[in-house]
């Protein structure tokens, strides 16, 4: 059977045509439902189980090989087929298929969508960062484990330059800039010194939002994200806040939604999904950033954009987004 690959294989690379007929009559005999591939593949339920492996790599080589030659050639006949008088008006006139949006910008693009219809305007800023802009004008202390080699990806030490591990850095350059009222959403590439596997990656997207006036309330926090969870999760979302920790915003929270499947494993059977950290921006983080605490106050969110794409498109594995394997990317053609 070996041999008989072989011998094929040799064939297969010597094939020659010159015209559209003789390709397809080549077509015919190795690779059609008769031809000389086929009967080999007959064959195989005859090798022995030892032998089976070693065969099938040999078979699927070899016919991996078969298609690519006749490929080739069809492609040369067409390219000499032009160089004719004959014109084929039939042939399609833009044969150059569209590539689709990445599930990850869909997301991103809906949920600044959302928030702009609040009056929320985009802000982008470096990935590239300093201690101030994403540790130190955050009230971060000086011993919290986030300034650690082992969670964030030190560029250089003394004086510090980093990759952004969060997108509040963003935030700090707008209020840098820009005295209240802001009002600013700023999407952005993080990373974080993680291992990586179905739940985690050292490359993954955020997206946050600031809002800071006079007389802002956790009311209107709360207000603004129901009316997010509504317009992402549909009219029957339901949000809570459990109260949590973050070190820039007094108090804090994570925004839960009510997940509408009965035994739904994503929320653990407990009917709710955490879906994004949110608070009052802490008086140390205003005053850091030369606003006045007595005067102003504001609300401050952030979500991760793999965790809403995942729950919004049923996603398992966070790595399918990193692939960038077109049998995944093109089942988000219709979310366009
Ligand atoms: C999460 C939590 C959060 C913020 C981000 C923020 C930014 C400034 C001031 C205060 Cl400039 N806060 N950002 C606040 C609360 C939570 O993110 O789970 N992100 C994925």
């Amino acid at each position: 059977m070996i041999a008989k690959i072989q011998e094929l294989l040799e064939e297969v690379e010597k094939l020659k045509a010159s015209n559209l007929e003789e390709v397809e009559a080549l077509r015919i005999k190795y690779l059609s439902k008769k031809g000389s591939l086929n009967a080999l593949m007959a064959d195989f339920r005859n090798v022995p189980a030892e032998m089976k492996k070693e065969v099938g790599m040999k078979l699927n080589d070899l016919k991996a090989k078969a298609q690519e030659k006749i490929a080739a050639l069809k492609e040369v006949v067409d390219t000499q087929d032009c160089g004719t008088d004959e014109l084929d008006l039939t042939r399609t006139a833009y044969p150059v298929s569209l590539g689709t949006r990445h599930p990850l910008t869909i997301v991103k693009n809906e949920i600044v969508d959302i928030f702009s219809r609040l009056g929320f305007t985009l802000a982008e800023g470096p990935e590239i960062e300093d201690d101030w802009h994403v540790f130190s004008a955050l009230n971060f202390p000086p011993e919290h484990p986030a300034r650690d080699m082992q969670d964030t990806f030190f560029i250089e030490k003394d004086p510090d330059i980093l990759l952004r591990t969060h997108t509040s850095s963003i935030q700090v350059r707008t209020m840098e800039r820009q005295k209240p009222p802001i009002r600013v959403i700023c999407p952005g590439r993080v990373f974080r010194n993680e291992a990586i596997s179905y739940r985690a990656h050292c490359i993954f997207h955020q997206i946050e939002g600031l809002y800071i006036d006079e007389g802002v309330s956790f009311a209107d926090m709360k207000q603004s994200l129901l009316y997010f969870a509504k317009e992402v999760f549909g009219e029957q979302a339901v949000i809570r806040m459990r109260p949590s920790y973050f070190p820039f915003t007094e108090p804090s929270a994570e925004s839960c939604n009510l997940c509408g499947g009965k035994g739904c494993n994503v929320c653990k059977g407990t009917g709710w999904l955490e879906i994004m950290g949110c608070g009052m921006v802490d008086p140390n983080v205003l005053k850091a950033n030369n606003i006045d605490p007595e005067k102003y106050s504001g609300f401050a969110f952030g979500m991760g954009i793999e965790r809403i794409a995942m729950l919004k498109y049923g996603v398992k594995d966070l790595r399918l987004y990193f692939e960038n394997d077109v049998r995944f990317l093109h089942q988000f053609d219709e979310a366009l």
